[in-house]
């Protein structure tokens, strides 16, 4: 009996140990585990036939090779011990890209409705894989069905404000194939750099893709850097990338600023601003060589600007439908976004083209001249067989009849485009804005505004305000990465990570599988497989909240430190004291610097310095001669 029991336990203790193994982000739409196990060795063939699922299989062999210095033959037919891609070639559902995923002891099939669904079974089955190197590569049994929740699955990154030269693009596309999203959203050009070789008009990237310097520090900053500051992509290395990207299944947006965020352009070519003569105006610490010069400049600052595109001349048109053409031969996407955010109207009120155009096109204000110029340029594109994408300022002065809405400055511009029935991609900047910091205790230099991943992960695309009619036009969302506080790599990964993870889950997962618990759990994994990727990511899930009150008896403060985490032990480093682990608040009676850390074994995760000055009224009683609004009586009371 004893022995029966003892193999009952262990058999249920092994299918727990399978189970805790299968630790995916996103979460499948069902995972049914089996007993035991298969094991990917040397002998292990990958089969696959057609064309596309081969390119998959290659991708996946890469990866192998690459994160655990493994190399299997590709074949046609599989024989026993065998990875098995296919693409039925009937399709249940051609929308939704779904795969199904089986382990048994002969080896695993991936079936893919689409060579896509095929694709994403093998992003699934890499994470099913250990997460250290150097170990088998034994994979439990089990049967995966799955698919996706939203057909627009974005991120977004800009590369005008900090250019990311092409390795860093494939680095990024590679980080979307692993997180199962499926657009790219290419910010290519702003007012501080135009990125995107234009061959008529060789001066937008010769001029346009250079500034002469760069603020210190957060606008308005503290001086200029005064070092030229450049890049573009070559014709050929868009087209390298949009190669790169569609073999991963990625589709490229490319987005071309208009009528705002154009000075870039306007420093190629003045006459495309309204005041050509007008110098540019850099409002806070120009460079010494832009103060020694006079014209047009690309921007070395952050913000908005009023020198945009100018919408009373025919030229501009013109140069911008020549520019879209280039571009659209490059990208074969169906999309282009053409901007539409932040356009201030002051240039166009005292400029007589535009005031003439409003005139002769009946319009009522500049408002509808944006919507006069949006509209003009969607026509160009649609004739083209395209879609335009713009930011939800191109809901004012009426919608271009065809545009899909980007919804950033929250949800309500895109509840609105899909009651006019727009489609619409939700970007808002409570939720999905990875520039935002994800800890309250960041010590870099970021815009401002504070989204942990809990905040994105409880990121819902559908708002509730749209009935079962419209919300169908919700196609997805994106997390957008605007980089004027992100000049290097390591600081975009950063930024990204772990966020993007908790994106994928709400852009791929069903609703009913969202479980902020269970995600923790998997979260951990997904930190190991960061690690196995060697990417940077942020320890903020980590974070110590720390509090400060004063002693009951007003002779001191009280600090008291928590974190959420229950996986490891809150430290504090005193001056001139041992570190100690923390058990309950710490009483503090003068100015002291401390340093609080969270580690796992003997391992710091993360670690925050908090200088605490006292002055005569720190901790001790105060009297409020004046009572405070009940409604604002302070912590605790008054
Ligand atoms: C607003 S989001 C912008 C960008 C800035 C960003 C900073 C949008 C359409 N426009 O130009 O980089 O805020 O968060």
């Amino acid at each position: 009996m004893r022995n029966i029991l003892s193999l009952f336990t262990l058999l249920f203790l092994t299918v727990a140990g399978w189970s805790q193994q299968i630790q995916i982000i996103p979460q499948p739409v069902s995972i049914q585990v089996g007993k035991g196990s298969f094991r990917i060795s040397k002998k292990t063939v990958i089969a696959a036939k057609d064309e596309a699922d081969r390119k998959t299989a290659q991708l996946f062999n890469a990866y192998l090779k690459q994160v655990y210095g493994l190399e299997l033959d590709i074949d046609h037919q599989e024989g026993k011990n065998y990875i098995r891609l296919s693409t039925k070639k009937f399709i249940k559902a051609p929308d939704k890209d779904a795969y199904s995923l089986t382990v048994t002891a002969d080896g695993i099939s991936i079936d893919g409705d689409t060579y896509a669904g095929t694709f994403y079974g093998i992003q699934t089955l890499i994470q099913l894989l250990p997460v250290h190197a150097g170990v088998p590569l034994t994979i439990p049994f089990v049967t995966i069905e799955d698919y996706p929740q939203f057909s627009y699955r974005g991120m977004h990154l800009d590369v005008s404000r900090h250019f990311f030269p092409v390795p860093f693009i494939k680095k990024y596309i590679d980080y979307l194939v692993l997180h199962k999203l499926n657009f790219f959203h290419w910010h290519l050009t702003d007012d501080q750099g135009w990125r995107i070789e234009i061959k008529k008009y060789p001066r937008l990237t010769e001029a346009g893709g250079v500034r002469n310097g760069t603020i210190i520090g957060r606008y308005p900053g503290t001086g200029n850097d005064n070092l030229r500051y450049g890049g573009f992509y070559t014709q050929e290395e868009i087209k390298e990338i949009v190669h790169y990207a569609t073999d991963r299944h990625i589709t490229v947006v490319p987005e071309i600023e208009m009528p705002g965020h154009a000075s870039a352009a306007i420093a190629a070519y003045p006459r495309l601003s309204c005041f050509p003569d007008e110098e540019t105006i850099i409002p806070s610490h120009p460079s010494e060589a832009s103060k020694n010069s006079t014209g047009k400049k690309v921007q070395e600052t952050w913000g908005v600007f009023e020198d945009v595109f100018c919408a009373g001349k025919d030229s501009t048109f013109f140069f911008l439908q020549d520019v879209l053409d280039e571009v659209i031969a490059l990208f074969p996407s169906s999309y282009v976004h053409i901007g539409g955010d932040e356009s201030p109207k002051a240039n166009w009120k005292r400029c007589p083209n535009c005031q003439a155009r409003i005139k002769q096109e009946g319009l009522k204000d500049e408002h509808e001249l944006q919507s006069y110029f949006i509209q003009r340029i969607e026509k160009h594109l649609n004739a083209k067989g395209k879609i335009a994408i713009g930011w939800d300022e191109i809901l004012e002065g009426g919608l271009a009849p065809n545009a899909w809405v980007m919804s950033w400055r929250g949800e309500a511009g895109g509840i609105e485009a899909a009651k006019q029935k727009h489609n619409v991609i939700m970007t808002p900047g409570s939720h999905v804005y990875f520039d935002h910091s994800q800890t309250r205790n960041e010590d870099s230099v970021v815009i401002g505004g504070y989204t942990p991943i809990e905040k994105v992960y409880s990121y819902q695309p559908i708002p509730k305000e749209l009935d079962s009619v419209h919300s169908k036009y919700i196609m997805g969302a994106q997390a957008n990465l605007w980089t004027e506080y992100i000049k290097n790599w390591s600081k975009v990964e950063y930024m990204i990570f772990p966020r993007m993870s908790a994106l994928s889950e709400v852009l791929w997962s069903p609703g009913s599988k969202k479980n902020w618990k269970d995600f923790e759990r998997r979260l951990t994994q997904q930190f190991k497989r960061y690690d196995l990727w060697r990417v940077n990511y942020s320890k903020a899930y980590y974070d110590v909240d720390i509090s400060l009150l004063p002693t009951p008896n007003n002779y001191g403060i009280q600090l008291k430190a928590a974190s959420k985490r229950k996986d490891g032990s809150i430290q504090i480093q005193r001056k001139n004291l041992k570190p100690t682990r923390y058990y309950k608040p710490i009483i503090l009676t003068k100015s002291e610097t401390i340093s609080v850390s969270y580690n796992k074994g003997n391992q710091t995760i993360t670690k925050s310095k908090f200088i605490l000055n006292f002055n005569k009224t720190t901790g001790k009683k105060a009297i409020i001669s004046t009572a405070p609004n009940e409604r604002y009586p302070g912590q605790p009371g008054a």
